[in-house]
């Protein structure tokens, strides 16, 4: 039986995670820096990621056994501080690790993100293995945890495992920090009918990735066999990919109102050196992973 930790439990992925585990009857303990404001279905504990007392505490009182690291400071909020950005990112994943090798964790899930790839990746159609020279201090962290996990999982025998997020789409709970965030700022000041303006320029191609395909995704690859996990770092995943453009032109097909203004910003920069398009043919042979949502469907849900 699962006895699933979550850390950063109230982020963008936390949630979400948290109501499928309820849903399926499976034991989670949520955690974060701060109390939610609503109650939630599942037993939750304060917990700095930083204190690893604290979460071999917890660990232990809860008899946890699978751990879902979400803490992480994303791309533009990362670049205010590098060095404080690397410290949380870094020693909270090492702090997971040494738990789990004490503690004796079946698996740990840890997200890396489309960040890892730069300007030598092949931005086109990024494949599951090129050059990675990450542009910002979040992108060099989550490289750097990807090595972490492959020397790791030989080292001590631990079953770490990770996927390449490309910019999450939900709703019910938000994003914070990153540079994917436009899409749902966008759809919602259209909705109700306010203009936008867009921190990155019109033609910024990047992948997306539905919320409920995330989780689902996340879900089946790690109930995968381990033997049937050829990538031992991250498996790239993607969804579609849109520009603000084509999703300003959607919103206004399907009758939002209010305008969009394009005022690139340093995020842009960002967006220029990652990938347009990824290519997720190891995690769909490996484990079967397809998308089911695309951006009509994602618009069909958030318009529900
Ligand atoms: C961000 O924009 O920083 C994140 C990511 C792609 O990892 N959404």
């Amino acid at each position: 039986m699962e006895r699933i930790l979550i850390t950063g439990a109230l982020g963008q992925l936390g949630q979400e995670f948290i109501k499928y585990f309820i849903k399926n009857n499976i034991y989670v303990l949520a955690s974060d820096i701060r109390s939610p404001k609503n109650k939630l279905n599942c037993d939750f504990e304060v917990a700095n990621a930083m204190d690893i007392e604290r979460l071999d505490n917890l660990v232990k009182k809860y008899k946890i056994n699978t751990i879902y690291h979400l803490v992480a400071i994303l791309s533009a909020k990362g670049e205010e501080n590098p060095f404080n950005s690397w410290k949380l990112n870094m020693e909270s994943f090492q702090n997971i690790i040494e738990i789990s090798i004490t503690n004796k964790i079946n698996k740990i899930f840890w997200p890396s993100s489309i960040a890892v790839f730069g300007t030598k990746s092949g931005l086109e159609n990024v494949n599951q293995d090129p050059v990675l020279n990450p542009s910002t201090i979040y992108g060099i962290s989550k490289l750097s945890g990807e090595k972490l996990i492959s020397y790791y999982n030989n080292k001590f025998d631990l079953d770490i495992r990770s996927l390449r997020y490309p910019g999450i789409i939900s709703f019910e709970s938000k994003p914070g920090g990153g540079t994917t965030d436009y899409v749902m700022e966008m759809i919602e000041s259209l909705k109700k009918g306010e203009n936008y303006t867009c921190f990155l320029n019109k033609n910024s191609r990047l992948p997306m990735l539905y919320i409920n395909d995330a989780v689902m995704g996340t879900i089946k690859y790690m109930s995968t066999d381990k033997i049937k996990l050829s990538v031992k770092d991250s498996y790239n995943i993607t969804g579609f990919s849109i520009t603000p453009l084509e999703l300003f032109e959607k919103l206004k097909e399907i009758g939002c109102k209010g305008n969009v203004i394009y005022k690139p910003d340093f995020r842009n920069k960002i967006a220029k050196t990652w990938p347009k398009k990824i290519d997720d043919s190891f995690a769909k042979r490996d484990w079967k992973w397809k998308a089911d949502y695309g951006l009509n469907e994602t618009l069909k849900e958030t318009f529900k």
